[in-house]
């Protein structure tokens, strides 16, 4: 790598390959070291107490931190163009730690009105016990942030395509608003990953991920990730981690996204394209009342996707004409796309975001949140689009 860098940055697939490892060093491996060790050695006290007081580098203990994971941190920050990384137990891992640290009593978080799930429950239910107070805007019109914001909001949160129903927010226009009023602006970059979308250069200061999607890739491990700047960084490492979460990934599991990024930048070629595929299948349909997916010329927010996104993604969100009930009988029939919750492996997956995903909201909430009952929500994976056509269009026809 280092030859490279003086004739120009290397480009997202060589960094995703090769970035912040040095193949003959050590003892030369291709792939780099698991290291299981959850403790390390101190050549004396002296060097142990200043390790812990932060006066000598060097690694103390996993729960803060480890060779194999800093070295998937150093990967994640260089891709998401951000200054630092810290990877964790699972995206909500991610998101907890980060929120327990950036935030205290009394400050207001204004979030989208659409999340995944959890994060939803997190900021709702988790968060708000401990008088933080969680205010829900619709993010895809920036006016209505600058209406609702104030000196107390410390934190914006939004998802971008939002998880489920692909709605898109602008995070340069939302950044700028936030900012204004001193916020920090969180941007959960899943649906996307650094490949297709990279909020801290269109503003953000954030942003989290689920890893156990595209990242890992292939639905073997749970993980998440936080890019942002180095100082605060350092504060959820050794506070929001240490302290409050726990929720260290395991070197392992380090290694498993390692190995995932390799190929990180094909697969989500595949993806869009089967995602394309799909959603153009699903739009031509009688039976089908709208498909979400920001790659279709019918997409409300189409000038937006192509500004802020290099590809649609692949995840696509539809609904039939039928309602729930075709829905679910939809779903059932499918015999290659396979009935699970998750996203962004290999393997096609069909979900119902109301009663799995998404079913920590109420149904008044669903409906406030614009998370439609009817909604199916495919995760496009690797196979080969032809197959997923034959097996979209037999479902269909069982319905
Ligand atoms: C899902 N999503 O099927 P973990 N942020 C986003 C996510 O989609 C998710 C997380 C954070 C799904 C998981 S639902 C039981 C299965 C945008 C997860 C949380 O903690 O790594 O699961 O990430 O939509």
């Amino acid at each position: 790598m280092a030859e490279l860098q003086p004739l120009r940055k290397p480009g997202f697939a060589t960094r995703a390959i090769h970035h912040a490892y040095d193949a003959y060093a050590g003892e030369g491996a291709l792939n780099p070291p698991i290291y299981l060790s959850s403790t390390y050695t101190f050549p004396t006290v002296e060097d142990g107490s200043a390790r812990f007081a932060g006066e000598q580098a060097g690694y103390v203990y996993s729960r803060v931190g480890n060779p194999t994971t800093a070295l998937l941190e150093q990967r994640i920050a260089d891709l998401e163009n951000g200054e630092a990384a810290l990877v964790t137990a699972s995206g909500m891992g991610a998101t907890t730690s980060l929120m327990w640290t950036l935030l205290q009593p009394g400050d207001e978080v204004i979030a989208d009105k659409t999340l995944y799930g959890c994060t939803f429950g997190f900021f709702n239910h988790g968060l708000a016990k401990f008088g933080v107070k969680i205010t829900h805007v619709d993010m895809t019109e920036p006016a209505t942030l600058e209406r609702a914001i104030s000196g107390a909001t410390k934190v914006v949160f939004f998802e971008s395509p939002a998880n489920p129903n692909m709605r898109l927010i602008d995070i340069a226009a939302i950044s700028a608003i936030a900012h204004r009023y001193g916020a920090k602006v969180v941007v959960d970059n899943t649906y996307c990953t650094p490949y297709l979308q990279r909020p801290i250069e269109l503003g953000a200061d954030y942003v989290v991920h689920s890893a156990t999607k595209y990242l890992g890739g292939h639905g073997d491990l749970i993980a998440g990730a936080i890019v942002g700047p180095k100082e605060s960084l350092d504060q959820v490492r050794f506070y929001g981690i240490k302290d409050m979460t726990g929720a260290v990934l395991s070197s392992q599991d380090a290694f498993l996204i390692l190995r995932g990024l390799k190929t990180l930048s094909l697969r989500m070629h595949r993806h869009c394209e089967n995602a394309q595929g799909i959603a153009e299948f699903l739009a031509a349909e009688a039976k089908v009342e709208i498909v979400h997916f920001p790659g279709l010329t019918t997409f409300p927010q189409l000038e937006l996707a192509r500004r802020q996104m290099k590809l649609p993604g692949g995840m696509v969100a539809f609904e039939l004409k039928g309602g729930i009930e075709a829905g679910r009988r939809f779903m059932n029939a499918l015999q290659l796309i396979t009935r699970a919750v998750s996203l962004g492996d290999a393997e096609s997956l069909a979900q119902h975001p109301a009663s799995m995903t998404h079913s920590f909201y109420t149904p008044e909430e669903r409906a406030a949140h614009m998370i439609s009952e009817g909604l199916v929500r495919i995760s496009a994976g690797l196979e080969d689009l032809e197959d997923l056509l034959i097996d979209v269009d037999q479902a269909l026809q069982a319905t």
